[in-house]
C-alpha cells in the first residue's frame, strides 16, 4: 500500500492526503515531522528525503518527495485526466498554478505566516510584518482575479489538481489572524471548495 511520511497538520501533507481522497486510494499516513516522535535529522530519514522535509512517499518500492511532484504521480499513476490532463497545454495550464503555489505564492506568505500564525519572535519587525502581509493580499488578489474570471475552479469548470494546492493555500490566508484584503471571488471559491468532504477535512488546521 502507498505509504505516507509526514505529519497531517503540514499543509504541503495534506496536498498528498487530499489527493488520495479524490483518487480514493487506500494509503497508510505516518506522522513524521518537528512535533512528532519521528525526526526528520536521521540517517535513515535523510536517505529517503536529503531536504529532511515531508511529505515522502514509498510506493512500488520507490520513493518521492516534493509535495505538488507527488499529486501529479499519483494522479498521473491512476490516470486521472480530470485531475491533471495529458495533453500539452490544457496540462500545462495546470501545471503553471501548481508552480505558481509551490513558488510566487509560498514565498510572499513567510513572514506574516511566522508572525502572526506560528507567532515567532524572531519575525514581529513592524515595517517587514506590514509588507509580508501587503504581499500576501498581493497574490491572493492576483488568484482573486482569475477567480472572476473562471467563476468556478482556478482553471475553469472543472476541479483539478491546481484545486488542491490552491485551495489549501487559500484556507491558510482565510485562516491567519492578518489584516484581509476584501476578495469576494476567493470567498465564493472557498464555498464552492466547502462542498467536498475531503476539502472539509484537511482545512480545519491553517
Ligand atoms: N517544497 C517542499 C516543502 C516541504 C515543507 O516545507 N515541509 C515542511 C512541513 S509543511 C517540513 O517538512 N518542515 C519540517 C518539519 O516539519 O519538521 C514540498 O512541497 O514538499
Amino acid at each position: 500500500m502507498l505509504k505516507i511520511l509526514g505529519k497531517a497538520s503540514s499543509i504541503n501533507v495534506r496536498k498528498v492526503l487530499w489527493t488520495c481522497e479524490e483518487i480514493g486510494l487506500p494509503y497508510q499516513q505516518l506522522e513524521y515531522g518537528s512535533g512528532t516522535s519521528n525526526s526528520l535529522h536521521t540517517e535513515d530519514f535523510l536517505r529517503l528525503n536529503p531536504n529532511a522535509m515531508v511529505p515522502v512517499i514509498e510506493d512500488d518500492g520507490q520513493t518521492l518527495w516534493e509535495s505538488n511532484s507527488i499529486c501529479r504521480y499519483l494522479a498521473n499513476k491512476h490516470q486521472r485526466q480530470d485531475l491533471l490532463p495529458i495533453a500539452a497545454m490544457p496540462r500545462a495550464q495546470i501545471e503553471k498554478w501548481m508552480d505558481w503555489q509551490a513558488t510566487e505564492l509560498n514565498n510572499s506568505w513567510r513572514y506574516a505566516f511566522m508572525a502572526r500564525v506560528r507567532l515567532s519572535a524572531a519575525h514581529q519587525d513592524p515595517v517587514l510584518l506590514a509588507q509580508g502581509e501587503a504581499s500576501w493580499n498581493q497574490h491572493m488578489s492576483l488568484l482573486d482575479q482569475q477567480l472572476q474570471v473562471t467563476k468556478a475552479y482556478v482553471n475553469g469548470d472543472t476541479f483539478s489538481l491546481a484545486d488542491i494546492v490552491l485551495g489549501l493555500s487559500l484556507n491558510r490566508w482565510k485562516k491567519a489572524p492578518i489584516q484581509h484584503a476584501p476578495l469576494e471571488a476567493l470567498d465564493a471559491y472557498f464555498a464552492l471548495l466547502c462542498r467536498q468532504p475531503a476539502f472539509l477535512k484537511f482545512s480545519v488546521v491553517v
